[in-house]
């Protein structure tokens, strides 16, 4: 992780949910817990194992120390596990499920690679790849078992009475705002600041706030601070525990997301989101966009899907946003509206927490 949490977020919501629903002991190695602490609040940096929401939490050292590996073994995001583990996996008897847990894509490719499995070249060991993914035949995507009964407690008011907020203006659209840097950024603040309708954007604090105080002619921006830019109000809030997260994707009518686990939480919201999509070499990023979108949208009016292609690719280019808005922004009652039906969708896939357990227990001898 560097300055970007999805690696570790992802961990911990599978480990928490391994533990808390699959009566699983499980043990999490991470290699920078002071980043953790963003979304784990209760960790302490200083200490090597801790017990936290059911999961131990172990400091990834080197070298690591002599432990005796699980029954199932868990490397995610290509983490090359420590030569030392690998042999004393490889004295266990049984050995241990061995798991690559990959990224999430939307490609095509995805359901042909999961579960595939590759031999370790020197010792007796085999990996097996699990993708998360959006289609049957893939590991799913992670989902809580108790999300539903979350979000019927939701209540948006008292939301906004815990953050401070300003009183709802009448027709106000609430955005939330986690997203990379943006060179489009200050096109879309000043879009907003001279709309009609007032425009309420939560932001968490992140690397986005040098950027957006430099649009607001401010030298910085922190937690608690609230700016008043003609109809636009900019409410920063403090980046919350992970658990706590959802409460601000339910509360808006638009969520920026990004990465990988916000992504994945805002289509749970089932409200209609912009991805900004973790950018790699060569754009390969535009290409996982794409897939998405052309799954997502399936089903859609047509100009509304055009829209949200435009905006969508607008936005993660950095450029062309504020004349793809008019039309996006025109598309959000149609979009709204397919939110859940998106959703009801992904959930035939079922959990990949569960998917993961029936894996190693059924499809791994
Ligand atoms: O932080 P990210 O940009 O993570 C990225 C991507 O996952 C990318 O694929 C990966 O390769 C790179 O990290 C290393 O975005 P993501 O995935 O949405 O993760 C953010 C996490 O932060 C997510 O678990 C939600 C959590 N979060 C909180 O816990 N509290 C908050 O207040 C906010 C705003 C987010």
């Amino acid at each position: 992780m560097v300055d970007n949490y999805g690696d570790v977020g992802v961990c911990w919501r599978l480990a928490r949910q391994l533990a808390t629903e699959h009566g699983i002991a499980v043990r999490l190695w991470i290699d920078d817990l002071k980043s953790a602490r963003r979304l784990i609040p209760s960790l302490d940096p200083a200490l090597v194992r801790q017990l936290i929401g059911g999961v131990e939490i172990l400091a990834w050292i080197d070298p690591l120390p002599v432990i005796s590996p699980g029954a199932v073994v868990i490397g995610a995001f290509a983490a090359s596990l420590p030569e030392s583990f690998l042999e004393a996996m490889a004295l266990c008897v049984p050995r241990p499920a061995w798991i690559n847990l990959e990224y999430l894509s939307a490609e095509d490719w995805v359901t042909g690679c999961h579960g595939l499995p590759s031999p370790h070249p020197r010792l007796p060991l085999v990996q097996h790849f699990f993708f998360p993914g959006l289609d049957v035949g893939t590991g799913g995507l992670l989902r809580e078992s108790d999300y539903d009964v979350q979000r019927g407690a939701f209540s948006r008011e008292a939301f906004r009475q815990a953050l401070e907020l300003p009183p709802e203006q009448p027709g106000e659209r609430m955005v939330s705002l986690f997203t990379y840097e943006n060179p489009a950024l200050p096109e879309l603040l000043e879009l907003w600041s001279q709309s009609s309708a007032p425009v309420c954007c939560l932001v968490p604090e992140g690397r986005i706030l040098p950027g957006l105080a430099a649009h607001l002619g401010l030298s910085g921006l922190r937690a608690g601070d609230k700016i008043l830019h003609e109809a636009l109000t900019v409410c920063v809030l403090p980046f919350v525990e992970q658990a706590r997260y959802d409460a601000l994707l339910w509360a808006c009518d638009l969520n920026f997301v990004r990465g990988e686990d916000s992504f994945v939480r805002a289509q749970w919201a089932g409200l209609p989101f912009v991805w900004h999509i973790y950018a790699q070499e060569e754009e390969a990023h535009l290409v996982k966009l794409q897939a998405f979108m052309d799954r997502y949208l399936v089903g859609i009016e047509p100009s509304a899907a055009r829209a949200l292609r435009d905006f969508w690719l607008a936005w993660n280019r950095g450029e062309g946003v504020a004349a793809a808005w008019p039309a996006f922004a025109g598309s959000l009652p149609l979009l709204e509206a397919h939110g859940p039906t998106w959703s009801a969708r992904l959930q035939q896939t079922g959990d990949l927490a569960s998917n993961l357990v029936r894996f190693c227990k059924v499809e791994i001898e």
